[in-house]
């Protein structure tokens, strides 16, 4: 039955980490009926996701999910029937000691972070078993492909979102969620030129940072007929909506590059940067694959402003072939999340996974 199920979540820095815990933990709750409890470190980073929360207390609940503040002095009160640890954050020792005491083992999983390179394949479902303990932990890799987890994509999401009407009109809506080592100085020239309206939503924090590094002031900014407002962040499902209604999508990280991709439209990824540019192999693995059966003026136009995007270089000629290339590139986007949603969700892959490991 493996009703139990307990998520640990530690932030690292961003929205991501928690971003993919919170959704995962209400998906499990609402649509698969488990009894999830999220254990996140920093309560502060989940209320902008989920405003109901409250970071001053150690137990609530909100959207189905019981969510504990994880502190230094962890006690541990129940062993879950899966443990689901979040990007190798580490489990409490003496929650590990526990589970290797109960009489039927708990279904360990360690979440790992996104990658389209084709070794995620290979390792989606490894196990490792713990050094001392009679426990085995297993890999579950997120993916493009039938062979890893899958993307996290909630049920009734597309209908939803195709009742969202584009607006009307020659307006080009853009939100530009990006890092602040985005080449933006180049685009904003771009930008400026600009033949038709466009308007640029820019959520706070290093959006908007890097937005005043070029521009000064606190906006909202006229650029030729482009205008960039500040956004305040939005809760998670309301992004969701933004990135619906947008024409082009910037986005980054982890989780909000697979909302742009279930949006259908158009969208820029800025990957979170690694060590040694590894980063840059995940940006190349992906294009890869996005790029096949899209034509090879678009196909040309898309990677130019990928990559112009995550090396800095000015991304100003780039955008103009983008932009020229905007038809098959939105059609091309819409056949994607159609093709990708053809897969299994990451939520009931893992419940099935987890339910063959009894
Ligand atoms: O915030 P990020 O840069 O997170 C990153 C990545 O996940 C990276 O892989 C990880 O290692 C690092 O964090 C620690 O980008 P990401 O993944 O897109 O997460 C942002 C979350 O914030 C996502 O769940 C969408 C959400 N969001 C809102 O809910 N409202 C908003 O207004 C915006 C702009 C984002």
């Amino acid at each position: 039955m493996q009703l139990h199920w307990d998520i640990f979540c530690r932030v690292i820095d961003n929205y991501g980490d928690i971003g993919i815990c919170w959704r995962l933990a209400r998906q499990l709750a609402a649509e698969h009926g488990k009894r999830v409890r999220l254990w996140v470190d920093d309560l502060e980073s989940l209320r902008p996701l989920c405003p109901a929360v409250d970071p001053a207390l150690a137990m609530q609940s909100a959207a189905g999910v019981e969510i504990r503040r994880w502190a230094g002095d962890f006690a541990v009160d129940r062993v879950a029937d899966v443990i689901i640890e979040a990007f190798a954050c580490e489990l409490p020792e003496a929650y590990v000691a526990a589970m290797a005491g109960q009489p039927a083992r708990p279904v360990w999983i360690n979440l790992e972070y996104l990658t389209a390179e084709a070794w995620a394949d290979g390792c989606h479902g490894m196990a490792s078993p713990h050094p001392r303990l009679p426990l085995v932990k297993h890999f579950f890799f997120p993916g493009f492909t039938p062979s890893t987890g899958g993307l996290l994509r909630e049920a009734g999401l597309f209908a939803e979102r195709d009742r969202v009407a584009a607006p009307p009109g020659d307006l080009l809506e853009i939100s530009l969620f990006c890092y602040t080592t985005a080449p933006l100085a180049g685009w904003l020239r771009a930008l400026a030129d600009s033949p038709r309206p466009v308007l640029c939503h820019v959520p706070p924090g290093q959006p908007l940072a890097a937005v005043r590094a070029c521009l000064g002031g606190d906006g909202p900014w006229q650029l030729g007929l482009a205008r960039l407002v500040p956004l305040p962040f939005l809760p998670l499902d309301d992004y969701d909506r933004l990135l619906w209604r947008c024409a082009i999508n910037f986005v980054r990280g982890e989780d909000s590059f697979v909302r742009a991709q279930w949006a259908g439209k158009p969208f820029v990824w800025q990957a979170y940067v690694q060590q040694d540019d590894a980063h840059l192999d995940k940006l190349t693995a992906f294009l890869d694959r996005h790029c096949a059966g899209l034509d090879a003026a678009a196909a040309a136009a898309l990677r130019a402003l990928f990559l112009a995007w995550n090396t800095g270089t000015d991304p100003g000629p780039a955008w103009r072939d983008y932009l020229a290339e905007l038809p098959a590139i939105s059609r091309h986007a819409a056949a994607w999340s159609g093709q990708l949603a053809t897969m299994p969700d990451l939520a009931t892959g893992l419940v099935n996974f987890c339910a063959g490991k009894v």
